[in-house]
């Protein structure tokens, strides 16, 4: 990779070892100056630093929770009238702000088309509100509001997007970086509704020790338990390197949130896994032959 630009200021505020910052630093790298960020409350947003101040070098709307994808829409128009058209802009979101609370307007965002990049920051919880459990919880983590572990599976937010057939939905991670600068200079050339979620294992909230952030980012996705892939159109998958190769019990047992997992609940994830990781073979095996 080049020399990088940095768009995020040193000093910020994140937890030390987070891998959320390390994940935005490369994200805006990639995408340059030409850009504004919005941001709805989460970490990225005690992150960047308290509205109108902003430890990025681009400028920052910090929206409600509930609305980022509408004032990412309202930017861009603004943007277009004054005849900014190829200014970049980014929705920064965390995912109980995506999955949830703001889901209802990124799906008329998408709907619509809007030539917005919306990029979800998934710790899988609310986090920096003191780690409660989000639809993106993965079935028996514990968090603050399930602490008997969440009785129900993550939601797929890819497959949502994907089904509106939005240019380009996608998973990534820092964990494999040359793959996530990739897809985001992708999704940068492309244009309309462009979607990239970010796997960012929470320390604190996963219970996972301050410099095995990425480790356990890269084990996500060795373990399929979240799967490096892109949907063109929502209809051309592509799975991405690397392959499932090792079993859930590595990726679960790395984390203080599946302590106290039984060998039946193991047992259940590998197997919801291997399903979920043949359903995605056989769409890419599709789209190759189409
Ligand atoms: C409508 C609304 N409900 C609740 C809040 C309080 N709140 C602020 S940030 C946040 C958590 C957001 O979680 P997520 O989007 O996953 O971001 P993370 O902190 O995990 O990065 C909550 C609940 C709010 N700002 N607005
Ligand atoms: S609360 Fe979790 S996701 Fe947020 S900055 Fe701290 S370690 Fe990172
Ligand atoms: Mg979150």
């Amino acid at each position: 990779m080049g020399k990088m630009i940095d768009i995020l200021c040193s000093g910020h505020a994140a937890c030390p070892g987070c891998i959320d910052a390390v994940s935005a630093r490369h994200v805006l790298a990639a995408l340059g100056p030409d850009c504004v960020a919005v941001m709805p409350p989460s970490c990225m947003a005690v992150i960047a630093g308290p509205q109108p101040f902003s430890g990025l070098r681009i400028p920052v709307y910090q929206a409600s929770l509930e609305s980022a994808a509408a004032s990412a829409c309202g930017l861009r128009r603004a943007l277009d009238v004054r005849g900014r058209t190829e200014t970049q802009v980014v929705v920064l979101a965390g995912d109980g702000g995506t999955y949830d609370i703001g889901l209802q307007c990124l799906s008329s965002a998408a709907e619509r088309n809007e030539n917005i990049l919306y990029v979800c920051f998934d710790n899988e919880g609310y986090m920096n509100t003191g780690a409660q459990k989000s639809s993106s919880t993965p079935r028996y983590a514990k968090t603050g509001s399930t602490p008997a572990g969440k009785p129900t599976r993550k939601k797929n937010f890819t497959e949502i997007m994907a089904a509106h057939r939005v240019p380009y939905a996608a998973t990534a991670t820092a964990g494999f970086l040359r793959d996530l600068v990739r897809k985001v200079e992708k999704a940068k050339s492309l244009r309309g509704t462009r979607v990239l979620t970010l796997l960012i294992p929470c320390l604190d909230g996963w219970g996972v020790p301050e410099d095995q952030g990425i480790a356990v980012a890269r084990l996500a996705v060795q373990s399929g338990m979240f799967p490096l892939y892109e949907v063109e159109d929502g209809l051309r998958y592509t799975l991405n390197d690397p392959p499932k190769s090792r079993p859930v019990r590595d990726y679960l047992m790395s984390q203080g949130r599946y302590r106290n997992l039984g060998d039946a609940q193991l047992d259940e994830l590998q197997r919801e896994v291997d399903a979920d990781w043949a359903r995605l073979e056989q769409r890419a095996q599709a789209s190759a032959v189409q």
